[in-house]
């Protein structure tokens, strides 16, 4: 039996965005995609499995397979739809899994043979023996918990493609907070779950590699067993970056213990500068501490930790003058990196659902099937500017970010736990990097044919 797992590109990058011609985004910063390793990993040792990546290689449909496994988000689903109808042409059955087809399997279904909610771990060996007798359900509902059940990921599958020269890992799935726009929050029901120390302790030993990405939805959701894996990981000399909730201000010992363990630094979510705009989303977590940000930032830095500040720009407070205050607040503390994110309602969140209710949501409420609808674009109509006023706020504080004046200024700012010239050239390297992925990506479609989602049903003859 062969498998073929499959990640999928976001759409097509437009030169004009009023000409339907584009070019495939190739994501030039990709990254491994964990899932399909432990999927890979889960699989019976004599199937054969290979991994196709949209993001930089073209995928041959005409290859003989068995099985098309598709890992899905929001933003990749109607890419992940159009490569399901290319398969199913072909008569091969197509499964698709993750975050998106778990939140909304009735919408998935309508494009694939098997839907597969929830976390791999626990029902994937059935997928396979089920494919094997040819009897693939239409519906497979595992659900989240504990990550990969003592097995590791099989990264074999990731050589030759050009990822970034880290490795994702995972030690707990979830976060106890409840953000309005968040959709992890939905989907693992304000729960954590961890794996146990010593199995992440073994995955790291057993991998050559020195520099890992955790991908937690929040490393210190809890911050004792935070505290527990970074005690153990002390001795590894490694370095890693995680994702991070800044209310860890508060608690020294965390803080002290990621210097320790080589933590290089986190992608925190700022979100909001004003306290009203994190009220909107739910967010008073960031205000926990007691402490304002520029003091919250200065403990961060002053135990050699950078800062990837996100941002949400477009909640009900939100004017054009206040984005731009962001822009005033980043380059004021020099981040190394720092997003700008429209805010996007996902479906069956508390904001989709608000948004729904008060009639603002465009493009049918349903913006990721949408032909029209461009990458970081607003999907709804914001309460005290105009959708343009938004699109062209955000867009100008991105170009202003990464402008090459702004990255040369912060390269002057390199208090990191790691060597100081190494961290210049690569804070720079990746800063033009991530500049031109940035806005590569702005306004691009989402998939690569310009025809409804219903033609692509369609197109499955
Ligand atoms: C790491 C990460 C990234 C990395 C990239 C990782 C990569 N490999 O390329 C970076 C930082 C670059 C990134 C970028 C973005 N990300 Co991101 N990212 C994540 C994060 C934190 C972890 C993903 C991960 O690897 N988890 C570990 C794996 C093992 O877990 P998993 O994916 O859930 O897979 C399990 C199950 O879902 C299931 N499963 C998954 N796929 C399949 C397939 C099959 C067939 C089966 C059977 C099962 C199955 O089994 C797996 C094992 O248990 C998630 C949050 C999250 N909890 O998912 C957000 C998340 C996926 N990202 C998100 C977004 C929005 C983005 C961006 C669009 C942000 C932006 N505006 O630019 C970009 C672009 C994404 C893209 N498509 O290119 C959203 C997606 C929302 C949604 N509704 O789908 C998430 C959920 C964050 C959030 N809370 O909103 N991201
Ligand atoms: S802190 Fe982050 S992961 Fe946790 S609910 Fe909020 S947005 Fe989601």
């Amino acid at each position: 039996m062969k498998l073929t797992l499959i990640k999928p590109t976001i759409g097509l990058v437009l030169k004009d965005t009023k000409i339907p011609e584009g070019k495939p985004f190739v994501d030039k910063a990709r990254m491994e995609p964990l899932q399909l390793g432990i999927i890979a990993g889960l699989t019976p040792d004599d199937v054969e499995v290979v991994l196709y990546d949209d993001r930089c290689e073209k995928i041959p449909f005409d290859e003989p397979t068995d099985l098309v496994a598709i890992t899905v988000e929001i933003f990749t689903a109607r890419r992940a739809y159009e490569i399901a109808a290319e398969y199913r042409k072909r008569n091969i059955p197509v499964i698709l899994g993750g975050i998106h087809p778990s939140v909304v399997p009735e919408e998935s279904s309508q494009y694939a043979d098997s839907v597969f909610i929830g976390d791999a771990e626990l029902l994937w060996k059935k997928v396979i023996e089920d494919t094997r007798n040819g009897k693939l359900k239409k519906l497979y509902r595992s659900k989240p918990g504990p990550a990969q059940n003592g097995m590791f990921p099989d990264r074999s599958i990731f050589k030759g493609k050009g990822y970034l020269p880290l490795s994702l890992i995972q030690f707990g799935r979830g976060c106890r907070f409840s953000c309005s726009y968040c959709i992890t929050s939905l989907y693992f029901n304000k729960t954590c779950f961890y794996r146990q120390v010593d199995r992440v302790i073994r995955e790291i030993e057993s991998h050559p590699r020195k520099l890992w990405f955790f991908v937690d939805d929040n490393f210190v959701s809890e911050k004792k067993m935070a505290k527990e894996l970074m005690r153990a990981m002390i001795p590894l000399k490694i370095k890693w970056v995680g994702q991070a909730s800044i209310e860890m201000v508060s608690d020294p010992e965390l803080m002290k213990l990621m210097q320790q363990s080589g933590c290089l630094g986190h992608v925190i979510g700022f979100e909001s500068i004003t306290e009203e705009g994190l009220m909107s989303m739910n967010k008073m977590h960031n205000l926990e501490s007691g402490m304002n940000y520029d003091e919250m930032i200065s403990i961060i830095t002053d135990h050699g930790l950078a800062i990837w500040a996100a941002f949400v720009l477009g909640h009900d407070e939100d004017t054009p003058e206040s984005l731009m205050d962001i822009l005033e607040f980043s380059l004021k503390h020099k981040f190394p990196f720092a997003a700008y994110n429209v805010l996007m309602p996902y479906p069956k969140t508390e904001l989709y659902k608000k948004l729904k209710t008060e009639n603002r949501l465009l493009f049918d409420g349903k913006w990721w099937l949408h032909p029209d609808y461009r990458f970081n674009h607003a999907a709804f109509l914001p309460k005290r500017m105009t959708v343009e006023e938004l699109n062209e706020t955000s867009f100008y504080i991105r170009k202003k970010w990464n402008s090459i004046g702004s990255i040369l200024r912060k390269a002057g700012n390199f208090r990191t736990n790691t060597n100081i010239i190494q961290s210049i050239l690569s804070l720079t390297h990746y800063n033009l990097l991530y500049k031109q992925e940035t806005l590569k990506k702005q306004g691009m479609t989402l998939g690569l044919r310009r025809t409804t989602t219903r033609q692509v049903i369609n197109n499955i003859s």
